[in-house]
């Protein structure tokens, strides 16, 4: 049987958070397996799209990479890499924005929130992001994306680019689909639970960070916004109880009704000292495999290396495909 092919990116804009580990690393580790072959990738070119200071993202490229180690990859079975390092990348990215609609750009949702965050820095690759992601994805040939909830547009663009291709020059790109988690796929901010969590919020209690200690963990929990319900059970519009309750679910494996069952009764407090704890314990070994990867750097630099020569041999032979389909080659 032919494997399934994964590949995935995150982009190295800060530390994960709770949101990215629950939506998507956790699920790039439980996706490695016999009849799975993952391709896992650093998005620094991605991250370009807001304004950098060269030094630091060359660190945090490699500090994500060791994070991603530290959460489960096993770089010695699925190449991780960082996306730059590997030019076909950028090769195909030309080839697929010339068949991407402006119109089908609009309409992404994060374009829209970037440029509001970002309104001094619009700048033609935040439009363009889609486009690269979806090389990322079509470069590798790969059939699932496992991601958070707000990259499931990027995905059904990235199906719809390739779709297109295909019509266009014959059986080229392999359509792929997104994984997202069914609880989970969208952890919310603690301060401000009607928005998602995300790494690069200015404010750090809005978020858990995956290095974050324990006594920090607990105490944004306890500071979480709930509401003045005081009643623990999940409901249309109680952003921040669903928040809680669901990061309840997808750290325990237990569903909604047995969580809120088990809360019978309890207030607010309980609740949330539970999910401190079950993400305490969760996180922990994820930390201190974290400090034992950066002690050892050269590794790090060598299994990154390793990881792109491996990426670009796969990735050619799209390139090579495509270039001749196009009459590029
Ligand atoms: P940034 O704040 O820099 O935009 P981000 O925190 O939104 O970053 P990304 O690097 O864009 O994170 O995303 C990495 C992965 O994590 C993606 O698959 C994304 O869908 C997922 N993800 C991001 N935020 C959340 C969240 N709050 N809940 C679930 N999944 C998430
Ligand atoms: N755009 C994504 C990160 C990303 C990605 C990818 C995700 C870059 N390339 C390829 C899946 C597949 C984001 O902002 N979260």
């Amino acid at each position: 049987m032919e494997k399934k092919i994964i590949l995935s990116g995150i982009q190295p804009s800060g530390i994960p958070t709770l949101g990215n580990y629950v939506g998507a690393l956790r699920n790039w580790k439980l996706l490695q397996s016999e009849d799975k072959f993952c391709y896992y990738c650093v998005a620094n070119m991605h991250a370009l799209t807001v304004r950098q200071n060269a030094d630091e993202l060359r660190e945090r490229s490699l500090g994500m990479a060791a994070l991603l180690i530290a959460c489960g990859i096993d770089p010695s079975i699925s190449p991780l890499f960082i996306q730059s390092d590997v030019v076909q990348h950028a090769q195909l990215n030309w080839v697929l924005a010339c068949n991407t609609y402006m119109g089908e750009l609009n309409r992404m949702t994060q374009f829209k929130d970037k440029s509001a965050k970002h309104s001094d820095n619009i700048n033609a690759g935040l439009f363009t992001y889609p486009v690269l992601m979806a090389g990322d994805i079509l470069l590798y040939q790969a059939d699932l994306v496992p991601v958070g909830n707000d990259q499931k547009q990027h995905v059904e663009l990235a199906r719809n680019i390739a779709i297109r291709f295909n019509n266009a020059y014959g059986e080229t790109f392999k359509v792929p689909e997104p994984y997202i988690p069914k609880l989970g796929g969208r952890v919310m901010s603690l301060t401000e639970p009607e928005k998602k969590m995300s790494k690069s919020d200015p404010n750090p209690n809005s978020y858990i960070s995956i290095l974050d200690e324990p006594s920090v963990i607990t105490k944004k929990l306890k500071r979480a916004v709930t509401d003045s319900e005081g009643r623990i059970a999940y409901g249309e519009g109680r952003f921040g109880v669903n928040n809680l309750l669901s990061i309840y679910c997808a750290m325990t494996g237990k569903n909604m009704d047995e969580a809120v069952n088990s809360f019978d009764g309890c207030g607010y407090g309980v609740l949330k000292t539970a999910v401190a704890d079950a993400v305490i314990e969760e996180i922990q070994p994820v930390q201190e495999k974290y400090k034992y990867i950066l002690a050892n750097r050269g590794d790090l630099e060598s299994v990154i290396r390793d990881g792109a020569e491996r990426a670009a041999e796969a990735a050619e032979k799209t390139i090579d495909l495509v270039y001749k389909k196009v009459g590029l080659r």
